[in-house]
């Protein structure tokens, strides 16, 4: 067992939102509400990385906003989520955090009709 497990317990990795839980916060994407998207990232982030792959698997493109190197970037990213972790995708100006819970939701919109 390591130190921080002594001193801290087990880590905690959060759970991904179940599909129903993004809904009801960010609403179901649907062809005929198109979205403005916008992912706040940095490309030495691994979180950020499977949301890029995942964004060209699905091809799907987003701006995206470096919060290493746009310090206005930075300041957005903290005053819509309160701190500064990425990957966070906006979405109608309703940030989502967790990686996990980004591609979700892109597979789905992408599932739903995103491509107009
Ligand atoms: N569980 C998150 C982890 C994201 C994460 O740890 N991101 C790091 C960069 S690789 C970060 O933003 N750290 C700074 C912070 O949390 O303020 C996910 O899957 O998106």
């Amino acid at each position: 067992m390591s130190i921080l497990s002594r001193l801290f317990g087990p880590r905690q990795r959060p759970t991904p939102a179940e599909p129903a839980e993004l809904s009801r916060r960010l609403g179901v994407p649907s062809p005929d509400q198109p979205r403005s998207l916008a992912l706040y990232a940095y490309d030495t982030c691994p979180y950020c990385r499977r949301v890029y792959q995942a964004l060209q698997g699905l091809g799907i493109e987003v701006p995206v906003r470096n919060t290493r190197h746009d310090t206005l970037a930075a300041q957005e990213l903290r005053a819509l989520t309160g701190g500064s972790q990425v990957p966070c995708l906006v979405i109608d100006g309703q940030p989502l955090l967790e990686s996990a819970d980004i591609i979700a939701w892109l597979e789905s919109y992408k599932a739903n009709g995103s491509s107009r």
